[in-house]
């Protein structure tokens, strides 16, 4: 595997909006990030991912965009914006943009050119077709509920939304339309911005036939992901971007990819394919959805978690590139979903973070991450703010669907919890903001938060950035063969990671319960990192205690 930058960068994840607020309007914006940025640095991470910054009616947090070349005015202009590439830089950390690309927002100058008439230059920019009798033109449904269709009845045609209205899809069948989409690529990565997280991008070739989908038994609508989820030309437009502008700077591209399999990952990962550096896949986060979806949540199997984290390091061992993560700004809070939020808070942090850090591919810490925060606390829905509850809200409604089941689903893998202000210090709003922020802080900012974790040598953060720095410093953990180990283990979690560096053998106890394990030849191994201060070792047996991880090199 040939050595890259970005397989050995660690990326911290920045929610913009709830990251610092710098001018006390409760939304967090750039110069709160400039502020914190010694903080970042501490961390020892080597890149930015920001979320969305670009000019938007917010309507869905930064990802409908009214305009690709300038800044948000709730996070600040595009001068904070060069001071914060600038001052990343001088740390020697990398910026990576999101790029909102299969949609922008309904008020773009593209999408008010468009709806104005069907003859409009602008007008095949978007997917526009004619009703079925009165009716949209096939039963697709949207990710945030409802048709995917809406009818302008200015022209009397319907325009395409695979997210919420005002999220219209792009026509990528136009070439004009793909050029201006090179050229705003072309513009950041002028400015000297690192790489791009691309948001959906395998959907951006939409089957031409639009045929209907399986109806859904919940809300009667079609599921269309078999004729836009890695559509027929995707390879040929990825292709294309990438002969066009990214080939001529040396980024990364991350592609977030749902519903993409193994092999689908390595056309789109391989780097002989000129494609995308990495994509970023979701099975690992679909496992605890219910027979209805995301609205009906069900136990995480630890069984099928690590079946699927194992298929997936083992597939794309030798090619492709996977993105490693635990949550993101679309996910409930890690600790909260995968380990112990109560009891073995810090433990089951701590054993995240090693897990991740320690798999194949690029890891990526989402804020708040690295001091364990956990899901909010949800009383009632008017604490939510994320639009995709409020327009699946409607529906249970209409459908008169179990509200119980929902708001317990909102409650456990809900948006909002990780969109919650980071967490600093005790003082009013966890030193957010000054004021009533735009979302709540979460309750518990008074015992989980950046200051009180500083200086403590056992905290989740300090434990963090040992991790980081012992990744930094092990290449093994980048480019070494993954193995795994013992595929039917009930509670344990192990692998191998051997090559021509260093190897090393991982045990992770993903339960609550002690836990006795054997290993081939143990002492061979010395112990580089554990969430515990003592480890019982005897011969060749680990007695492991709940949350239990222990980092073997040898
Ligand atoms: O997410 C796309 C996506 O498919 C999901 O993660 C989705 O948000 C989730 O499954 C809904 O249940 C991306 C962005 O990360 C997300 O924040 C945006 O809302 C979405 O695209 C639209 O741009
Ligand atoms: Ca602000």
């Amino acid at each position: 595997m040939k050595k890259k930058w970005w397989k050995e960068a660690i990326v911290y994840q920045i929610y913009p909006r709830s990251f610092k607020d710098s001018n006390g309007d409760g939304i967090g914006d750039l110069k709160g990030i400039i502020e914190k940025i010694d903080y970042i640095e501490s961390l020892g991470v080597n890149a930015i991912w920001l979320n969305p910054v670009y000019k938007s009616p917010n309507y869905d947090n930064g990802y409908d965009i009214s305009d690709y070349k300038d800044i948000m005015d709730d996070f600040g202009s595009l001068e904070d914006w060069e001071k914060l590439l600038d001052e990343l830089h001088k740390r020697n950390i990398k910026l990576i943009m999101d790029l909102v690309v299969n949609h922008s927002s309904f008020e773009h100058k593209w999408f008010l050119e468009s709806k104005k008439s069907k003859d409009n230059k602008y007008r095949d920019y978007y997917i526009w077709k004619e009703g079925n009798n009165g009716n949209p033109p096939n039963n697709w449904e949207s990710f945030f509920s409802g048709s995917v269709w809406e009818l302008d009845e200015n022209t009397n045609e319907y325009y395409l939304h695979l997210f919420t209205k005002e999220q219209p899809d792009l026509n990528w069948e136009n070439k004009d339309l793909r050029y201006e989409i090179y050229d705003l690529i072309k513009f950041w990565l002028d400015k000297g911005i690192d790489g791009f997280r691309m948001d959906v991008i395998n959907m951006i070739s939409k089957n031409q036939s639009y045929m209907d989908g399986f109806v859904k038994r919940d809300t009667g609508l079609g599921d269309g992901s078999p004729y836009y989820l890695n559509g027929p030309r995707v390879h040929e437009f990825l292709k294309e971007m990438n002969k066009e502008v990214l080939s001529k700077y040396d980024i990364m591209t991350v592609g977030e990819t749902p519903g993409v399999s193994t092999n689908d990952a390595i056309d789109y990962s391989d780097e002989t394919r000129n494609e995308l550096s990495m994509v970023f896949q979701f099975e690992h986060v679909g496992l605890d959805y219910g027979e209805k979806g995301k609205w009906s949540t069900k136990e995480m199997d630890f069984m099928k978690l690590k079946k699927n984290l194992f298929k997936w390091q083992v597939d794309l061992n030798k090619q492709g590139w996977n993105s490693i993560y635990f949550m993101n700004h679309d996910q409930p809070r890690s600790v909260s979903r995968f380990g112990n939020d109560k009891e073995y808070l810090n433990e089951s942090a701590k054993l995240l973070c090693m897990c991740s850090l320690s798999m194949k591919g690029t890891p990526y810490i989402y804020q708040g991450d690295e001091i364990g925060m956990t899901n909010y606390p949800f009383k009632t829905i008017e604490e939510c703010r994320d639009i995709e509850v409020f327009n699946r809200y409607k529906v249970v409604k209409e459908k008169k669907l179990d509200y119980d089941e929902f708001f317990n689903a909102i409650k456990k893998i809900g948006r909002d919890n990780s969109r919650t202000p980071m967490q600093w210090n005790a003082n009013e709003f966890a030193g957010f903001t000054n004021r009533k922020p735009w979302i709540n802080v979460n309750p518990n900012y008074s015992e989980i938060n950046v200051e009180a974790q500083t200086n403590d040598k056992n905290s989740v953060l300090s434990f963090y950035k040992e991790m980081i720095n012992i990744r930094k410093d092990n290449l093994g953990l980048v480019y070494n063969d993954f193995l795994p180990i013992d595929i039917d283990d009930e509670n344990i979690f192990s692998y191998k990671r051997v090559g021509n560096e260093n190897e090393f053998l991982i045990v992770l106890n993903f339960s609550d319960r002690a836990i006795n394990k054997e290993f081939e030849n143990l002492n061979e191994y010395n112990i580089l990192i554990s969430n515990y201060s003592k480890n019982e070792i005897i011969n060749n047996e680990i007695l492991l205690k709940p949350y239990e991880g222990i980092i073997f090199i040898k």
